[in-house]
């Protein structure tokens, strides 16, 4: 890498988890192509197998983009009081923010600007000021939630107070504390770039860019969708073989994410509800946090009984799939997700329905994304799986041959999901007004 050729010279600081990694190597491989020199800014240990791998076949498959390794000094997760092994990450990069300063002046030729993550913000911005060095931050999640951690604590009109994640409404929790300063230090920051679009989210892109919501917010860069790279291409080749012999819009593709995972009586539950609902299914079990602790076989972990009953309805796997290619497969035609802000974009960008089932976090203000361009539905409320009497898969409701004539991403398949009853005739009133064929597939009550 060379100062002489005049090119600017970018690092890029992740912080941890799939959600957050993908995004900054798709933009990565994009800047290439606009003749930027790159740094990737890594932090080790690496909690996950799956980042491991992907950052090292992504510095393979460009050898032009340096790596600097970055050792944070550990933190002890009673100590810090957290059990989340992401989080527990992102504290720990913040903490050790100080030994940033080093790695960074020491880099050849001169950074012109660095790309933050959110969850780093308030520590890296202390660094990088002293440095002189210009921010700007990767906001991973949807416009709908920058809005809301624009203002945070306050929280825009546009954000119903129940579509917070209950963990920001204890402000004595580290997560809201981190939240709150990582907000509070977004006027330093030079712009906020954002995997988003207009298409997707027109009425908060527009209020971001007002200048009304929040006094001194930098400008904000909607540069999505970001696209996958090739080299994602890494996974299980199974599911796209057996989606290859489905009928086109027959099989709901069921994941939550990379780091969500669900006990093994509530994954029995959510199994024995999909089995029920009478539709095919692809569905990404996911029973550990971190996929490095995922021991157990899937027979283990459905049971013999229960993989029995699935074998004629669907495939289910543990191993991490090319989601992508996946939702552009002609015989998916819905998709149940925990509403990540990547999975969110994916399915608007290939016109799946979505049935959103928020967990925790951004999800349910990403939800209503889909909800508002009436390309999906979502669970309402925070329900937890706790047994199976609470058990959320208490309906899915199953619309076939919809056509509500709104472009590519309405009209092949929709499902819905409801908690209550009172949810249950909102929904039923809603689909009444744009004439769905409604089918009740499986009803929990
Ligand atoms: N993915 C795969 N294969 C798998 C599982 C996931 O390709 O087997 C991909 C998926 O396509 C997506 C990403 O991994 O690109 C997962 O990201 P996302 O859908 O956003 O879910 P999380 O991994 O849960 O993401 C975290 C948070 C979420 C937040 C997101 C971005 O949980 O709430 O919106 O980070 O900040």
């Amino acid at each position: 890498m060379s100062s002489s050729d005049g090119n600017l010279h970018v690092a890029l600081l992740p912080s941890s988890g799939m959600g957050h990694l993908l995004p900054y190597l798709r933009l990565a491989a994009s800047l290439i192509h606009h003749q930027l020199s790159l740094t990737l800014i890594t932090t080790h240990p690496i909690v996950s197998s799956a980042e491991s791998q992907l950052i090292s076949t992504f510095l393979s498959a460009f050898p032009q983009i340096t790596q600097k390794k970055f050792t944070p000094i550990p933190l002890d997760s009673v100590a810090a009081n957290i059990t989340d092994p992401f989080q527990l990450q992102w504290e720990t990069i913040r903490q050790s923010a100080h030994l940033l300063s080093p790695l960074i002046s020491s880099s050849s030729p001169p950074l012109s600007f660095i790309i933050t993550d959110v969850t780093l913000m308030s520590s890296v911005i202390s660094v990088t000021a002293k440095l002189c060095l210009p921010n700007y931050i990767l906001f991973t999640s949807s416009a709908r939630m920058l809005s809301l951690f624009s203002c945070f604590p306050s929280i825009p009109s546009s954000i119903p107070k129940e579509s917070l994640p209950p963990i920001l409404l204890d402000s004595n929790s580290s997560f809201t504390k981190n939240f709150s300063d990582n907000s509070g230090s977004l006027k330093h920051f030079n712009g906020v770039l954002i995997n988003s679009f207009e298409e997707l989210e027109k009425e908060p892109l527009k209020m971001l860019a007002s200048g009304n919501l929040t006094k001194g917010l930098p400008p904000v860069f909607p540069l999505g969708h970001f696209l996958p790279l090739e080299l994602e291409r890494i996974s299980l080749l199974a599911p796209l073989k057996w989606l290859e012999n489905q009928e086109e819009s027959s099989v709901v593709y069921v994941s939550f994410g990379s780091r969500t995972a669900i006990s093994k009586e509530q994954i029995r539950e959510l199994g024995n509800g999909l089995v029920l609902s009478g539709c095919k299914f692809l569905w990404v079990v996911k029973s550990k946090v971190v996929d490095k602790e995922e021991e157990e076989g899937l027979d283990e972990i459905l049971g013999h009984q229960l993989m029995k009953k699935i074998e004629n309805n669907g495939l289910v796997v543990k191993e991490w799939v090319d989601q992508w290619q996946i939702l552009s497969q002609k015989a998916v035609g819905g998709f149940i997700s925990h509403c990540g802000w990547n999975s969110v974009v994916e399915a608007a960008w290939h016109g799946i329905p979505v049935l959103g089932w928020p967990q925790q976090g951004d999800q349910m203000i990403n939800a209503e994304v889909i909800e508002a361009g009436g390309w999906g539905l979502c669970m309402k409320s925070w329900v937890k799986w706790q047994s199976k009497a609470q058990t959320l898969v208490r309906v899915v409701r199953i619309c076939r041959d919809l056509n509500c004539g709104r472009g590519r991403v309405f009209g092949r398949i929709a499902f819905i999901a409801v908690a209550d009853i009172t949810d249950a005739i909102a929904v039923i009133t809603g689909i009444a007004v744009v004439n769905f064929t409604l089918f009740i597939v499986y009803c929990g009550y």
